[in-house]
């Protein structure tokens, strides 16, 4: 039986939403923390900073050789989050672009990538500047037209890199739609999707279709601001034994305080995330009736092009909010420089409100004739909404914008 939310049930918030996913809660704070697994039978898993573990004989461990291949801390999150997943496996990479790193690894030289055209200014370049250097042929599309998904699949493709909502135009791509159809060009194509802006609280990729989830941890899943990491989920026994092959032989495995670190912020994604939409929500609805704001895009709104698939592929939205401030770069700019609680800085996901600029910080690395194209303009802002309450939020945005565009008395 499906589980309704708990704290919005009745409300108009999650309507039209599917149902949150059954016992996520209860997965997060058990799975992979058992602590029968601890001779000392902790509760909270111990941080094991050991490198080595000792074996009774040559070859001969208790499960655990070298810190790097596995370590007992980073095995309790891997659990925990392939179990919020609903998925079977999870391997944690130390950054989101040590996720998209390995992966990538899956491939050889003469591969084709076909990656969403809006995506983190860092995949952006990671595909532009690194992968093409190993001869990997790399093409983006515009997923949100199926025409254009399709003409882009060659007979080389073995990657399709899916970002949605996507950052930071927060378009919305149909998984399963777009799964469907990369898997009847070819069952040998991996589809990833890049679920950094829903967390698996409101959406599960690998559910649609999808053969890789992935996340940079850094945002939603950690929660904190205090964490760099990246999280790959999966299902089919031969892609998790290549990442797990590849998580120790390229080596960018996370720190055991980390893990430690984003396995505790898990325990209250589920909270955090019902927080983020009402706020974020509320932030966004405050926008969209300015005047002083040109568009809002938000995909809680029913004014988002891609609403409908948004309720349909999902549980709830998150608190990413991005619009465009009328005027120019010097209103953008004041705008931002005006914020009292929301800081100004890059990152996204955390309790804290955060806001930037987009072509001057997350996405400079993004050519300028691609941002232009991409909608990513000067007077574009994205808002990471937190947690704080919802009247201060609003009033400091509105205390913002009046610095930006003095009301005529
Ligand atoms: O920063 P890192 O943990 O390596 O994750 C990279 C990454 C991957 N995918 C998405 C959707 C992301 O947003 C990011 C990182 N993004 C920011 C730092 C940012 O401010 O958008």
């Amino acid at each position: 039986m499906e589980q309704n939310h708990k704290q919005d049930e009745q409300s108009e918030l999650y309507a039209g939403f599917n149902k949150a996913f059954k016992s996520f809660a209860t997965k997060a704070i058990h799975v992979g923390q058992e602590p029968e697994q601890w001779k000392s039978l902790a509760v909270v898993p111990p941080i094991s900073l050991s490198t080595t573990f000792k074996q009774n004989g040559p070859g001969n461990h208790a499960g655990y050789e070298y810190s790097r291949s596995g370590n007992p801390t980073r095995n309790c999150l891997e659990k925990a989050v392939a179990a919020v997943d609903g998925a079977r496996y999870c391997l944690a990479v130390a950054s989101g672009l040590a996720a998209t790193l390995t992966i990538t690894h899956m491939l050889k030289a003469g591969d084709g990538i076909v990656c969403m055209d809006d995506v983190y200014g860092g995949t952006n370049r990671f595909f532009q500047k690194i992968a093409r250097e190993f001869a990997l042929e790399v093409s983006f599309a515009d997923f949100t037209m199926p025409g254009k998904l399709k003409a882009a699949l060659k007979n080389n493709t073995k990657l399709v890199w899916i970002e949605t909502p996507t950052n930071p135009t927060m378009k919305v791509v149909d998984i399963q739609a777009c799964s469907d159809m990369i898997h009847e060009h070819s069952k040998d194509i991996v589809v990833v999707v890049d679920n950094t802006f829903m967390s698996p609280y409101f959406q599960r990729p690998l559910a649609l279709g999808a053969d890789v989830c992935m996340y940079s941890a850094t945002k939603y899943m950690n929660g904190h601001s205090d964490v760099v990491m990246g999280l790959m989920s999966v299902n089919r026994d031969d892609l998790y034994d290549r990442l797990k092959f590849l998580q120790n032989a390229l080596g960018c495995v996370p720190s055991p305080f980390d893990c430690y670190l984003c396995n505790r912020g898990l325990k209250t994604l589920h909270l955090r995330m019902e927080r983020h939409f009402k706020n974020g929500m509320a932030a966004a609805k405050f926008l969209e009736a300015d005047p002083r704001v040109d568009r809002v895009i938000f995909p809680g709104l029913p004014s988002h092009p891609q609403h409908d698939i948004m309720k349909k592929q999902c549980t709830g939205c998150p608190g990413m909010i991005t619009f465009y401030i009328k005027g120019k770069l010097e209103h953008a700019s004041a705008f931002l420089s005006n914020l009292k609680l929301f800081a100004i800085a890059e990152s996204l996901g955390g309790y804290e409100s955060l806001a930037e600029h987009p072509a001057i910080m997350t996405h400079a690395s993004v050519p300028e004739k691609e941002r232009n194209v991409l909608g990513i303009s000067d007077t574009l802002i994205r808002l990471s909404v937190g947690l704080e309450d919802e009247a201060d939020i609003i009033e400091d945005l509105e205390q913002a914008l009046n610095a930006a565009h003095p009301k005529k008395e």
